[in-house]
């Protein structure tokens, strides 16, 4: 097997999101983690996290010393807004040289407006079903745009809008800790028009500074596949949680309206024509199979498919359904893909490197193919909090010493260097 080389232009990097790394956040998922420390396994907090707020001028200088040519980040909407219509010019001007050190280390920005958080007064407001967040949110992103966007062309809205609703409205897991199908509905309903918001105030604002701006959520993509493909009832079982979570948020923004069964096809407006390309977050598959037992989940049990490798988290490796991923969005779709977050959480790092080659041989497979994938950000460049899993599950290239903050390469890192400087990936496992 010979090594497959990925296009000059190709965009590689890591990915990260502002409670994770930054510390210093006070937000609803500080508050929630105050409040039930026993929902975080370990116990762990992001009270400091990897400091990364003070530290990223290090850290992104040690990534583009690495040959990465691409870095995505977040931008902490409570540390912009920390009352309602109160921008804080401070945290502006934050990011906006985290954008510059991107840049000065010949990295592309690739920035998110929201990931996971909300400042805690809109959280108290109703979050994401509250009836002005799309304006709040479309206010918050004009001010982003302009204090940035004269530097950055790749915006994403919203970071996994379906988990962020699933996991906080109906498992209950995450802020608010809500197990209620009907908010949750509302939770998508709203994410929807916030979506859209944004993205109006994004493509305006980036216009006058003379950029063409490129839009998308990043969407999360868990191929839901029926546990025995022989049986009906596991294939029938597969089919509404898939569409729900796999294919709903992003078809009602192609086709502008609330799809069913969330919505009865309201338009929205500015929703048609809001993604300018597929942002994608792709980790691994599942098995679903029938259980009477599990209402609330529409009667699915949800595994990692048979047969196949666990990562750390217990979730299968499946670089195939990364290459079906591709093609399958690429086809429903008609954008480019910008590969958002890929990765596995490994605690000693043994399987990422197989884990890294095998990937990205399915994204030069599915180049090779004509699907039109402008590049790949690992998820993610240093171990930090991990939600609900706190620092137990270790996603990062680095592993950080959190007394002394000290970073440390991982094995893996080096390889992934060594691919962003020869942009070959060597041969698959
Ligand atoms: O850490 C998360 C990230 O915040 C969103 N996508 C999945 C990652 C790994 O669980």
């Amino acid at each position: 097997m010979t090594p497959r080389r990925l296009p000059e232009e190709f965009l590689l990097g890591c990915a990260t999101a502002a409670h994770q790394v930054e510390g210093g956040i006070d937000n609803d998922w500080s508050r929630w983690v105050a409040d039930h420390p026993e929902a975080i396994s370990g116990g762990g907090d992001a009270v400091i996290a990897i400091d990364h707020y003070n530290r990223y001028r290090e850290d992104l200088e040690q990534l583009g010393a690495m040959h990465h040519n691409a870095h995505r980040f977040s931008v902490e909407w409570a540390r912009v807004e920390p009352e309602p219509g109160t921008f804080d010019q401070q945290a502006l001007a934050h990011y906006a040289d985290v954008v510059r050190t991107c840049r000065r280390n010949r990295m592309e920005p690739v920035v998110t407006l929201q990931h996971f958080t909300l400042p805690v007064w809109l959280s108290e407001a109703g979050g994401f079903a509250a009836t002005d967040a799309p304006i709040r949110f479309a206010r918050y992103a004009a001010a982003c745009v302009e204090a940035l966007g004269d530097m950055v062309t790749w915006w994403v809205t919203i970071n996994e809008p379906t988990v962020v609703a699933v996991l906080g409205h109906l498992e209950g897991l995450w802020p608010p800790g809500e197990r209620s199908l009907r908010r949750t509905l509302a939770a998508l309903r709203g994410l929807l028009r916030m979506h859209a918001a944004a993205a109006q105030a994004i493509t305006t604002i980036s216009n006058h500074h003379g950029r063409r701006a490129q839009v998308s959520i990043a969407h999360h993509e868990r191929r839901l596949v029926p546990r025995n493909p022989a049986s009906p009832v596991d294939r029938a079982v597969a089919k509404v949680p898939d569409f729900l979570f796999n294919r709903w948020f992003l078809r009602s923004c192609i086709e502008g309206r609330v799809l069913g069964p969330v919505g009865h096809g309201e338009v929205v407006p500015g929703l048609a024509g809001s993604l300018t390309y597929l942002g994608l977050n792709h980790y691994t598959s599942e098995a679903v199979s029938l259980d009477l037992g599990a209402p609330g989940m529409l009667f699915a049990r949800h595994e990692a498919v048979p047969g196949l490798p666990l990562s750390s988290a217990g979730w299968a490796i499946d670089a195939g359904a990364l290459r079906r991923a591709l093609t399958d969005l690429s086809e429903e779709c008609g954008l480019p893909i910008l590969i958002t977050e890929n990765g596995v959480a490994d605690d000693h790092d043994e399987l990422r490197p197989a884990y890294l080659r095998d990937h990205l041989d399915a994204v030069a497979d599915a180049i090779d193919a004509g699907i039109d994938v402008r590049g790949y950000l690992y998820w993610t460049a240093w171990d930090n909090f991990e939600w609900a899993e706190g620092y137990t599950k270790r996603f990062g290239l680095f592993s950080v010493d959190r007394e002394t903050q000290e970073r440390m390469a991982k094995p893996s890192a080096a390889l992934f260097a060594e691919i962003c400087r020869t942009r070959e990936v060597p041969a698959a496992t």
